[in-house]
């Protein structure tokens, strides 16, 4: 039955994080995957999550199923964190929020939806991408475009060009994927100016928006990483929003993550909640409890979430911090090349400009561990490993 199968090869960041854990050298260091690191190195969880779970061990009283949406007092924490307590939106019941299986759930639930019910659609990436991306839509037979966005040449966004590209070949009811904050993996936002462009292109064109919300809290803060999506939610009919808690609750393997409908009234938003229960329905019948629990007894309770913002605003400063070190101490190496760029970029991540030669150097001859692309995970730097980071990159760029 399985003769003619052949293995195909893995995500290539995973295998990443293999090869650095398989490796001996006590210099290494692993800028690969995206997760936060403290100083050393190591990925902690919060504080706020070990109050949560303490209360949660003690006052849980079952573990029977939930519905397809997960909690359902959890809908309302979900609408608070994306679109900001006391939007007007949340009270319109224009907004229906349901939780998924993380950030990566909430993206295969929204590609079976519009598979099954916006019927021709094609999804529009940014060149570059989270590779997630295209194999998540793929999947669900949906149509993935490119539209260009990273500029080798001055390390910045092709805002023009992007522009261009899209004015040119979007289709009214395509699908525009934006990303909210902190871009994976060149670490170049869309800055405020540029939501409202594309705010009115949406409406011009017949678009629908989905923005994913993956590192809310990595840039520069909770509400002023998503002023740009909730400008866009105020503003258009339609959208769809894929959010994750894995990085800003430090609960990657809990699996928790939201997916929210903003319709044009609230049976529009009601009638597209229902199909979208379908899909979860079809997929994994309901998420896991455990991580969505947590974020509930942080999200409920005014002291553990005013503690909350604050061990976020910790991982945020760690790596805004790390982002000026790096430009700095990369300066003094004496490298040839100009790394300024690094502390205008935004979240866990960065595109370094290195290329693959120079990446793979690094990796087989200092156990420097970066992906192919030359993007770096900021939070895998540390005052540890700075300066032979540093050193080395000097020497592979010349
Ligand atoms: N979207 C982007 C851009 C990401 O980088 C990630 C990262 O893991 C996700 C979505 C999904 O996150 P998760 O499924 O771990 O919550
Ligand atoms: O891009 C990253 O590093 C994170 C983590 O299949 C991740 O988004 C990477 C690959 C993957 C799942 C999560």
């Amino acid at each position: 039955m399985f003769k003619h199968l052949k293995a195909v090869s893995g995500d290539p960041l995973l295998a990443l994080i293999m090869a650095h854990k398989q490796d001996t050298n006590p210099k290494k260091i692993d800028l690969g995957v995206g997760v936060y690191k403290d100083d050393n190195g190591h990925t902690p969880i919060l504080n706020t999550v070990k109050k949560a779970e303490a209360i949660l061990l003690e006052q849980e009283d079952s573990k029977s199923y939930l519905g397809i949406y997960g909690a359902t007092e959890f809908e309302a924490i979900i609408k608070e964190l994306i679109l900001g307590e006391g939007n007007p939106l949340i009270a319109s019941g224009r907004v229906r929020s349901t939780q998924t299986p993380g950030g990566t759930g909430a993206l295969k639930v929204a590609a079976d939806f519009i598979s099954a019910n916006l019927k021709g659609a094609r999804l529009w990436v940014s060149d570059p991408t989270w590779g997630n991306h295209k194999s998540i839509f793929d999947s669900a037979g949906v149509e993935v475009k490119n539209y260009p966005y990273y500029d080798p040449a001055t390390n910045g966004l092709r805002f023009d060009d992007m522009m261009a590209t899209l004015e040119a070949e979007v289709k009214e009811g395509d699908v525009l994927l934006l990303h909210a904050c902190c871009h994976n993996p060149t670490g170049i936002d869309l800055q405020f100016d540029h939501w409202k462009v594309l705010t009115e292109f949406v409406n011009k064109r017949g678009l629908l928006a989905l923005v994913d919300a993956a590192y809310q809290g990595f840039g520069d803060g909770l509400d002023e990483d998503l002023a740009g999506l909730r400008y866009m939610a105020a503003n258009v009919q339609d959208m769809l929003i894929a959010n994750s808690f894995s990085k800003n609750f430090g609960i990657y393997r809990e699996r928790c993550g939201g997916l929210s409908v903003v319709a044009a009234s609230a049976d529009e938003a009601n009638a597209a909640f229902s199909i979208i229960g379908q899909a979860i329905r079809a997929n994994y019948s309901m998420p896991p409890a455990h991580g969505a629990a947590v974020v509930y007894t942080i999200m409920s309770n005014p002291e553990l979430k005013a503690e909350w913002v604050l061990e976020v605003a910790a991982m945020r400063d760690r790596i805004n911090g790390l982002r000026e070190k790096l430009v700095a101490k990369l300066a003094e190496s004496g490298a040839s090349k100009d790394f300024s760029f690094i502390k205008d970029q935004r979240g866990m991540f960065s595109y370094s400009g290195l290329t693959l030669e120079q990446v793979r150097t690094l990796r087989s001859e200092y156990a420097i561990y970066i992906a192919d692309t030359g993007r770096m995970s900021i939070a895998g730097v540390s005052d540890n490993n700075i300066d032979y980071l540093c050193e080395s990159i000097a020497k592979v760029v010349g």
